[in-house]
């Protein structure tokens, strides 16, 4: 039998749904030495907290998360609020001496994401941050073809993710998920919420960022606070594109906007070495196109590898070659490596002190489009 590892969720939006999912399914698919039991979830309703508990199957409920992280009964806090929320219960968690989960991205800025680096490793507390798209299998799949060297010398790096629901003039600043248009929750807008996913897979496949110039736009300027009931001044980049040069000599753009009318989710990055190309799309999801020179030239091409075979990375936990699986399911797998590294004693990437680095880019393009300069990350 697995041993319990009792889980406190400090949240009940979508990402701590995500979440619950995955620690309800992990131990079904993957053979662990340990399984999560959902011990309680806090939130400030509760009543909401309550209706999520009966969901998801959590025994019990606080309103308070101070409580939650002192309880005897609970091993792990999952931090799925507001950004703003992150460095004050994360270091509550790693002083409390549990391992603490937090959803990305880390922290407000790279000033807070340091000190809570600083917390967990003075605690010496597992730690995680839920970038989930690099076990997306075809993801991995990626990662496991440039190690292998299989692209030869990189060149370049280009990643979009766009979406387009802000688009509406009369959406409010504040609230379930438009907190995320409220800088004094969010602190940024695109950046933090969909750039750093691009810039986070960037650093697990292409190494270190070295510069960046970017600019960005806030497109409405005003909208109503859910708060205030006042028409605020929108603090919060709609839009952000950045050139940037990673110390491995490669160039990259990056792009992201939530007023791309069409698309909803759209990240697709695209790498091209000296031998081959690689490009994703999460649209495709379960698809790696894939372009490798050296081919014979007769039958030369991009060929769309079809990421479903049980020799793939995660595919042997799940079903038969030729069937998918979804979006829900890279947490699933971020929970399995997560069980695995903890039975080992290991850290599990994306660590809070991966997540800085994605922080301190983070806060070069911001800062880079207050003028345009390159900024050193
Ligand atoms: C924003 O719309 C959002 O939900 C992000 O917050 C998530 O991190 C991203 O995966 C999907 O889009």
């Amino acid at each position: 039998m697995p041993k319990p590892l009792r889980i406190g969720m400090i949240g009940y939006g979508f990402m701590a749904r995500a979440h619950s999912n995955a620690y309800r399914k992990v131990n079904q698919f993957f053979p662990l030495e340990y399984a999560p039991v959902l011990k309680a979830v806090c939130g400030r309703s509760g009543d909401k907290a309550q209706e999520f508990a009966t969901n998801w199957g959590y025994e019990d409920v606080e309103t308070d998360w101070r409580k939650l992280v002192q309880r005897d009964d609970i091993d792990v806090v999952d931090i799925c609020v507001p950004n703003n929320l992150h460095k004050e219960i994360a270091i509550a968690v790693a002083e409390a001496g549990k391992i603490v989960l937090c959803e990305k991205p880390l922290a407000m800025n790279s000033t807070e994401g340091a000190e809570m680096c600083a917390a967990v490793e003075k605690a010496g507390v597992p730690n995680m941050v839920w970038y989930n798209y690099r076990r997306i299998p075809a993801v991995t799949l990626a990662k496991q073809l440039i190690d292998e060297g299989r692209l030869g010398r990189i060149y370049h790096y280009r990643a979009v993710f766009l979406q387009d629901w802000t688009i509406k003039e009369d959406l409010p600043q504040g609230g379930t998920a438009l907190w995320r248009l409220d800088a004094a929750a969010a602190g940024s807008g695109v950046t933090g919420d969909l750039l750093a996913h691009s810039i986070d897979t960037a650093l697990w496949l292409n190494g270190s960022i070295k510069s960046v110039t970017a600019m960005t736009e806030t497109f409405v300027k005003e909208r109503m606070h859910t708060e205030t009931g006042k028409v605020e001044p929108v603090e919060i980049d709609d839009a952000c594109a950045f050139l940037a040069r990673f110390d491995n000599g490669s160039l990259a753009t990056f792009e992201s906007t939530r007023y791309a009318r069409g698309h909803k989710a759209l990240y697709v990055f695209e790498i091209n070495g000296e031998h081959a190309s690689i490009i994703w799309d999460l649209h495709d999801m379960h698809r790696l196109q894939y372009f490798d020179h050296r081919d014979d030239s007769l039958v030369r091409g991009w060929r769309s590898i079809h990421v479903t075979d049980s020799d793939m990375p995660y595919m042997g936990n799940w079903w038969v070659p030729g069937l998918q699986i979804g979006y829900e399911h890279s947490f699933v797998h971020q929970v399995a490596d997560f069980l695995t590294g903890y039975a080992k004693g290991e850290s599990v990437s994306p660590t809070f002190r991966d997540a800085l680095e994605t922080q301190q880019v983070c806060d070069a393009v911001l800062e880079s489009a207050k003028d345009g300069q390159w900024v050193e990350c």
